[in-house]
């Protein structure tokens, strides 16, 4: 306190301090803290005030992808922790609250501090105790904050991260819509998937190897009905951070343009028109854009293998009216063949035809297509395991009247194309299985690949005494497609 109090004196007197410094802290306010993807409202105050941070460390289990739990280290009992917001000028009195159930003793490193080890130094606090520590907030910007009790990787991979913005006087431009995305990396004992309480691994951590790169702390934290919600026509704002502890984030909006961002995080506006923005671990950026076109938007870190493969892949759902002039949707589907000659057309023609021949074969090859089936059948299970068995139940029969059954049901097998139209659109209303009436909603498997959703369906088609073709990626592709 007295040093922060010290230092600004000397700054006064060698070089000029911006306006909201030299403003004089009045009052004092409880500072609203709010859950990922949530951020507390701009701040409408003209001058700084005292902001009282009561954030409590909880060591929790909590679910990191289907099946899969995580002994996490919380701020304030989510991953991310709680997003903090202040303003410049801000005099921030810190209670960090180490919950008495707590195995561990916990700090707090924020980028935003001025100070000695950003507080960590004055925030060591063991299990049942509380640690109170004051600072300035001198510099405006978005800001990652962290444990940084050793093993300090160790703490920040068991989901110890979260943000705070100081805004500068003014605040912000303002937007429609504010969200808090903080992309992180899990290192597990089990691979991607593999159920269970899942132990931190080490090794995989000093290798950089992680198992999960996530947004919001768990596979699907932002997909489905948890996904980010916009009305055509509305700014959006991310409040993008990276937890780390090891990979930069190359975070990417599919289908849309970043029109500003603050580059790390910094107030100077310092580029627009941008498709894909670094975050640096343990650094964050701000970034803004305009919702023009309703659809599906996916977040990703473009490292797509993460996005794809390790979870790093959360979902903006804009809804509002079509726009064709910006966005015309697919308009033509026809053969192409480039520029071949005339004869190269003919044999390319021909050696497709062949091809078709040879694959229609060794289809018809029943030792083949039984082989293939069969693979196909233990690719799906484990898919119908992770994503389906929550609600159709690990033997397939459902729950009566909740969770229609898949074992012997008529309905599934009476169409398949129409079940393949189920798992990618979801179904909801009234529905009839073997007699019996539901009217539930099963939600649209959005993660699941083409290959993933034949697998699936050629596993619950042949399974529980069901007998059926296997479904093959093809088909769901041109499923898929036939809406679009
Ligand atoms: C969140 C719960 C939930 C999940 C997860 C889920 N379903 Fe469903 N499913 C339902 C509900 C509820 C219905 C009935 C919807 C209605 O009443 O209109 C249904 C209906 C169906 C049907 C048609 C009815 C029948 O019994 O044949 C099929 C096929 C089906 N689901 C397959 C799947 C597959 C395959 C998966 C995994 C990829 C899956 N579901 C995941 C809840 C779920
Ligand atoms: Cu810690």
């Amino acid at each position: 306190m007295l040093w922060v109090g010290v230092g600004l004196l000397v700054l006064g007197m060698l070089v000029p301090v911006p306006r909201s410094m030299a403003q004089e802290v009045r009052g004092q306010e409880e500072a609203v803290l709010t859950d990922p993807p949530a951020v507390p409202p701009p701040i409408q105050r003209d001058y700084p005030t005292k902001v009282v941070v009561h954030l409590e460390v909880r060591e929790l289990v909590q679910h990191l992808a289907d099946g899969v739990e995580y002994t996490f280290w919380t701020f304030g009992g989510t991953v991310p922790g709680k997003f903090i917001r202040v303003r410049q000028g801000d005099q921030v009195e810190f209670h960090l609250n180490n919950h008495p159930s707590s195995k561990m003793p916990h700090n707090i490193d924020l980028h935003a501090v001025t100070g000695p080890g950003g507080g960590a130094t004055s925030s060591f606090t063991a299990p049942g105790h509380s640690s109170q520590f004051s600072f300035t907030a001198l510099n405006p910007g978005l800001y990652v904050y962290h444990c940084a009790t050793a093993p300090v990787g160790m703490h920040v991979a068991n989901g110890m991260y979260g943000l705070i913005l100081v805004e500068p006087p003014g605040g912000l431009p303002r937007v429609d819509r504010e969200y808090y995305v903080l992309q992180s990396e899990l290192y597990t004992r089990g691979r991607y998937g593999e159920e269970g309480l899942q132990p931190f691994d080490l090794e995989k951590a000093l290798d950089e190897r992680p198992t999960y790169v996530v947004f919001n702390g768990a596979v699907g934290a932002l997909v489905g009905d948890k996904a980010l919600t916009a009305k055509v026509g509305e700014t959006i704002r991310l409040f993008v951070g990276n937890g780390g502890p090891n990979l930069l984030s190359s975070f990417h909006v599919i289908g849309e343009i970043f029109d500003a961002v603050y580059s790390e995080g910094g107030t100077a506006l310092v580029q627009r028109n941008v498709q894909t923005t670094l975050v640096p671990a343990g650094g964050s950026a701000i970034v803004d854009f305009r919702v023009e076109v309703p659809g599906t938007y996916i977040l990703v870190d473009h490292s797509l293998l993460r996005a794809f493969n390790k979870g790093a892949l959360g979902m903006l759902k804009v809804e509002g009216p079509e726009n064709r002039l910006l966005y015309s949707g697919k308009e033509v589907d026809e053969t192409y063949l480039g520029e071949q000659a005339p004869a190269g057309m003919q044999a390319a023609q021909k050696i497709a035809a062949l091809e078709q021949q040879v694959q229609q074969t060794i289809k018809q090859t029943p030792a083949i297509a039984r082989l293939s089936k069969e693979i196909q059948v233990e690719k799906g299970k484990r898919v119908y395991m992770q994503h389906c068995s929550m609600c159709h139940q690990a033997d397939g029969k459902g729950l009566p009247t909740v969770f229609p059954p898949l074992a012997q049901a008529d309905y599934l097998m009476a169409d398949k194309i129409r079940s393949v139209g189920v798992v990618l659109r979801g179904l909801s209303g009234s529905v009839a299985v073997n007699g019996q009436a539901y009217n539930g909603v099963m939600p649209p498997q959005l993660v699941l690949s083409n290959d993933q959703i034949a697998d699936v369906l050629t596993f619950v088609r042949n399974t529980w005494g069901n007998a059926g073709e296997a479904v093959t990626a093809d088909e769901v592709r041109s499923v898929r497609e036939e809406r679009q």
